[in-house]
């Protein structure tokens, strides 16, 4: 098949996806466009013969207030769908992508073309509620051929909050097992010194979503129990509320902060617990990183957590900011290295027999061969 992919090109677990599964369907033959206004992050430059990056240009002029990247985009999918003779073009994360990609369905002189949206999250649970994006939401979601959720959870607040009348598939997120295993020997130990600790670690972009200062928070209670370190991956407008935290509770020494990162397999080795206290989260594709990894996860009962995390058997789930449980959780576990390695090998298998990436990059596949056999959605 030939395939457009549009995502948000940096940090972020839609784009992250989005540019795993284009990656995964070029091994298997297909002929993948990424559509986007950057070079997605994850596909770092390299060489494909099947993977080509299509770039938006957008334009600047006084009169335009706001950036028109909607139109850009779409303008950008029409002409790679005719240039290239695209079959389908899969959108991830519907706000702006699948109005655009409604835009050029519209103007692609190919009837068999077709268009699948995969919401990710904020997308349906914040953003797209706004009023102001509401009724395009909801018209752009109708309007694509194929819709699949990262969760059941996802897919039920999507039917709930937009009165859609529509079939969604849900296709879970996936990691890729090969790339994604435990290292036995971790540098971050070596390179910190922390050979005497026990680590916990976050991974995430830093928004108000992630909770990260109730990381904080959680990590302070344990270091005062058991000899700790906390490693912070990522970046975002949180940071540097963290950092000011992370002074004033006097954690300097012992809290890591490594931004973005590129060698996650490697960083979340070194770990014993991997933290997610999230607010909100439809899959938490970082959670399933660091369970391929034998990290267990600790994390909070929101979203599509649950549907990830088995609590008491791959890590514990507690309530949205209930820092003292989720600290008692990673006490618990970091003195019983028994139950810990457990919880580790269960979280790999988990994984491995739920997530991986062969798995669902089949069921997109076949996700796209029923779209494409079904009337096209006009
Ligand atoms: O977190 C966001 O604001 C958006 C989005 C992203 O691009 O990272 O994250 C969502 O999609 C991920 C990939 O499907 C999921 O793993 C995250 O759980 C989800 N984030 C939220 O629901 C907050």
């Amino acid at each position: 098949m030939k395939i457009g992919i549009t995502c948000y090109p940096t940090y972020g677990g839609s784009g992250v996806l989005a540019t795993e599964l284009g990656k995964a369907l070029a091994k298997r033959g297909h002929q993948i466009h990424f559509i986007s206004y950057a070079m997605p992050m994850r596909l770092n430059g390299g060489f494909d013969n099947n993977i080509f990056y299509h770039e938006v240009e957008m334009t600047t002029y006084p009169v335009f207030e706001f950036p028109l990247y909607t139109p850009a985009l779409a303008s950008k999918m029409v002409e790679v769908a005719n240039f290239e003779g695209l079959d389908l073009l899969h959108v991830h994360y519907a706000i702006p992508h699948a109005t655009s990609a409604y835009l050029a369905k519209k103007m692609i002189q190919n009837d068999k073309f077709r268009v699948v949206t995969t919401l990710h999250g904020t997308d349906i649970t914040l953003v797209g509620l706004e009023p102001s994006f509401l009724s395009v939401m909801k018209f752009s979601i109708e309007k694509s051929d194929g819709v699949t959720a990262v969760s059941r959870h996802l897919k039920e607040k999507t039917l709930t909050n937009y009165a859609i009348n529509k079939e969604i598939d849900v296709i879970p997120n996936f990691v890729d097992v090969e790339e994604y295993r435990h290292v036995d020997d971790s540098c971050i130990r070596r390179k910190f010194s922390l050979d005497d600790k026990r680590i916990l670690i976050h991974v995430s972009n830093f928004r108000p979503v992630k909770r990260v200062m109730d990381v904080v928070k959680i990590f302070d209670i344990v270091q005062k129990k058991i000899p700790a370190a906390l490693i912070l991956v990522g970046d975002g407008p949180e940071r540097s509320n963290c950092e000011m935290l992370v002074r004033e509770l006097g954690l300097q020494h012992s809290v890591k902060f490594l931004g973005k990162q590129n060698e996650l397999p490697e960083i979340l080795s070194a770990a014993d617990i991997f933290l997610m206290p999230s607010q909100s989260e439809s899959f938490g594709l970082s959670a399933l990183e660091a369970m391929a990894c034998e990290v267990p996860v600790i994390s909070s009962s929101v979203g599509g957590l649950p549907e990830l995390v088995v609590h008491n058997q791959t890590g514990y789930i507690a309530e949205i900011g209930d820092v003292e449980r989720m600290a008692k959780y990673a006490v618990d576990l970091l003195t019983n290295e028994t139950k810990r390695e457990m919880f580790a090998k269960e979280g790999r298998k988990r994984a491995m027999e739920m997530f991986n990436l062969d798995k669902i990059v089949g069921e997109y596949e076949r996700h796209y061969e029923k779209i494409l056999n079904l009337p096209k959605v006009d």
